[in-house]
Formats: structure tokens, C-alpha cells, sequence
């Protein structure tokens, strides 16, 4: 446990087994995941997949908590998560049950073999920056980048609020 409280933000996505509820009971999960609190969430948003074609429409959402979980144990809860609600590895990118994306871990930049923080590509994803807008407006990243500059290059395009 780290030794402090860090306010993270995660990525949510599902595309298989209905994905509405995948992602409303998931985001039930994370307020009950021990060392965590405050949750807030986004709405909901269907998007278009990226990544291989054919493969179903996505639910998408983002959520913020309060962690004194250290990065990697908040990692592997979040992908204790991600296997009881059967998320089985096929392909990258392809579809899948739920997909829990550690976005940011407090300012901190962490790459290992495990952990790329922040999130790889949490910056060109219409469907990461939107809902994040919605609940931390004035966010930074930890280089200075503003979301609000970010989300001047991304267009809303199909991504669409349910
Ligand atoms: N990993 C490294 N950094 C992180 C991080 N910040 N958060 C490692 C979570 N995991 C991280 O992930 C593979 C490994 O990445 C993990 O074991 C962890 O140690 P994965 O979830 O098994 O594989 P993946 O999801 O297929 O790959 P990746 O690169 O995580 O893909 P993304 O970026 O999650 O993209 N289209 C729409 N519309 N909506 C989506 O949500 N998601 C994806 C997956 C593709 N297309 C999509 C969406
Ligand atoms: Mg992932």
C-alpha cells in the first residue's frame, strides 16, 4: 500500500454479453474494491469500435476514484475485475466482456512491464476524453497537457451519450 490517497481515473469498455450491464455492475465493483472511495463516474457512451473490424459497438464510460492502493496492486484488482465477469484474451483490440484501463494514477508517470501510466493511447480516444471531460473538466495530465486542449483535436464524431 502506498502511502497516500491518489485520485486515479479508468477507462471503462465492454462489447460482448451486454455491454450496458457490463459495465453499470463494474462500476459497482469499483466502489466496493477495499483502500478505494469517493467514486464518480460518467455516463455512458456507445462508440465505434477501434481496432480489428466486425466486431460489435462498444459501451464506454470513465470513472474516478480515491486509491491508497499502490499502482500495480490497483492494477491487479482492477483485472480481478476484468476475470469475474469472464473476460477471456483472444486478440488485441478485439472484443470483449470488460476492459479496464488504469487512465492516470494521481500526477505520476509509471512504465514497467506490467503498467504503461498514463494510459497509452487515452490521448487520441474520442471515447476516454469525452466522458472524462464530463467529470474532471479542468484536468491536467501529468506533462501540463490540458484536456480541454486535448479535446479540441478529437472530434465527438459518432461517440454518443446514452
Ligand atoms: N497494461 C499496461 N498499461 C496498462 C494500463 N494503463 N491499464 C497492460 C491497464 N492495463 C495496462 O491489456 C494487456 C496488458 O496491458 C495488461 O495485462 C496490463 O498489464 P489487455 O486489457 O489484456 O489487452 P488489450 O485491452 O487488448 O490491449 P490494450 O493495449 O490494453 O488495448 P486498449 O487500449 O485497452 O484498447 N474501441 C472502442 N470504441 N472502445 C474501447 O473501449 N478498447 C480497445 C482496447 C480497442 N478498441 C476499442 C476499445
Ligand atoms: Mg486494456
Amino acid at each position: 500500500m502506498s502511502d497516500s490517497w491518489q485520485t486515479c481515473y479508468i477507462g471503462l469498455g465492454s462489447n460482448l454479453d451486454s455491454p450496458r450491464e457490463q459495465v453499470s455492475s463494474a462500476l459497482t465493483e469499483l466502489t466496493q474494491l477495499p483502500q478505494c472511495r469517493n467514486l464518480k463516474h460518467s455516463s455512458l457512451y456507445r462508440s465505434d469500435p477501434v481496432g480489428p473490424a466486425g466486431q460489435p459497438d462498444y459501451i464506454n464510460a470513465v470513472a474516478c476514484l480515491e486509491t491508497c492502493l499502490s499502482p500495480l496492486h490497483l492494477l491487479d484488482a482492477l483485472q480481478g475485475i476484468e476475470q469475474a465477469h469472464q473476460r477471456v484474451r483472444i486478440q488485441h483490440w478485439g472484443p470483449r466482456t470488460l476492459d479496464l484501463d488504469l487512465l492516470l494514477y494521481g500526477d505520476q508517470v509509471i512504465q514497467n512491464q506490467r503498467l504503461t501510466v498514463p494510459h497509452a493511447f487515452m490521448k487520441v480516444r474520442n471515447f476516454v476524453l469525452y466522458p472524462l471531460a464530463e467529470i474532471a473538466p479542468n484536468l491536467s495530465l501529468p506533462d501540463g497537457t490540458q484536456l480541454l486542449i486535448l479535446l479540441k483535436d478529437i472530434e465527438i464524431g459518432t461517440l454518443e451519450k446514452i
